[in-house]
């Protein structure tokens, strides 16, 4: 830790009333770790407000004290607070909050650990190394002396196993396992984490997983695998909320041999999301995002497509296809 860290920690002792602030469409890193934060600044008695966009999905509700979040922005009055900390955003269009934000000149502490993260913040812990935002605020709690209680633990764990994808992808390191190890000392529930993150998928979903993975398509020429779901894929499934999909893209990096897997969904107003997902070093997901208009991390990327001007019998799958690749042809010339 550096001295920069020092500063941050006065920054939060010395506000009266800060204000935490997650990712959009949160995830479990971005809630494990701003949850163990609001539990920190509670156990030193602090008036503050924890705040996210979106509300998380129900399978995140055994998260200690979830139930303090507020996701109705008509509940903030953000002239209130004089701090801001936001937590595993990227960017700070990333607290979906941002037009709010701008209008007052807040302090804002930066909390992360995405490669693209360009210090947005007036005072910045920006670790592109770490596994995930939790293990930072582990590491920052620990080079302050601040008891981590047994809630923070099971908010940090929660964090680092679903940023590692239970400990299987290229973010687990030697520090992740021994700091999980350490949670675990001081009494994180990772039984409870496990069967709450990796255990929520009912029947009917399983169905709307195999209609999806029949789908799968492989193109020989670019070498990467692709499927998508419509929004009357899952009105046939009788599924009603979309956090049944959750881990989709994830799952198929399973398959063997393939470059890249891309997974289309449908969602409203005619937006398409697409997601990129490699387990190659040597592929840049985030590069053919952002040429699509989207962004991300080399491994995990996405953009999201308008296919209102689409005519009725054009396959937007084909269509999204063919566009994607024509900028890896573009990119070989
Ligand atoms: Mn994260």
């Amino acid at each position: 830790m550096t001295v920069q860290t020092k500063s941050i920690l006065n920054a939060i002792i010395e506000a009266k009333n800060p204000l935490i602030i997650c990712h959009e469409k949160p995830d479990g890193d971005t809630l494990g770790a701003s949850l163990a934060l609001s539990r920190f600044l509670a156990n030193t008695q602090k008036v503050h407000k924890h705040f996210c966009v979106d509300k998380p999905a129900n399978y995140f509700s055994y998260l200690p004290k979830i139930e303090n979040l507020i996701t109705d922005l008509a509940l903030l009055n953000i002239i209130d607070h004089d701090l801001i900390i936001t937590v595993d955003c990227g960017a700070i269009e990333r607290t979906g909050i941002f037009e709010e934000i701008k209008k007052y000149n807040i302090t804002l502490i930066n909390i992360d650990h995405h490669q693209s993260n360009n210090n947005f913040g007036h005072l910045n812990l920006v670790v592109p190394q770490a596994s995930s935002t939790s293990e930072i605020l582990y590491d920052f709690f620990q080079a302050h002396q601040i008891e981590i209680d047994k809630y923070m633990a099971t908010n940090l764990l929660t964090g680092i196993i679903t940023d590692t994808m239970n400990f299987t992808n290229a973010a687990t390191t030697n520090d992740s396992l021994k700091i999980a190890s350490e949670l675990l000392n001081l009494g994180a529930r990772i039984n409870q984490i496990i069967s709450s993150i990796s255990q929520n998928k009912n029947i009917d979903a399983l169905k709307l997983w195999g209609k999806i993975l029949y789908r799968l398509e492989h193109n020989p020429e670019y070498n990467f695998a692709f499927t998508a779901i419509a929004k009357k894929d899952l009105e046939e499934c009788q599924i009603t909320s979309p956090e049944s999909l959750d881990g989709m893209a994830n799952f198929l990096s399973l398959i063997q041999d393939v470059n890249f897997i891309i997974v289309m969904t449908e969602e409203d107003n005619n937006q398409i999301k697409v997601s990129l997902r490699t387990v190659r070093d040597e592929i840049d997901m985030a590069e053919i995002a952002q040429k699509m208009g989207g962004g991300g991390h080399r491994k995990a990327a996405g953009f999201k497509i308008d296919i209102t001007a689409l005519s009725a019998d054009t396959d937007w799958k084909n269509f999204i296809i063919n566009a994607i690749i024509t900028k890896l042809k573009k990119s070989e010339v």
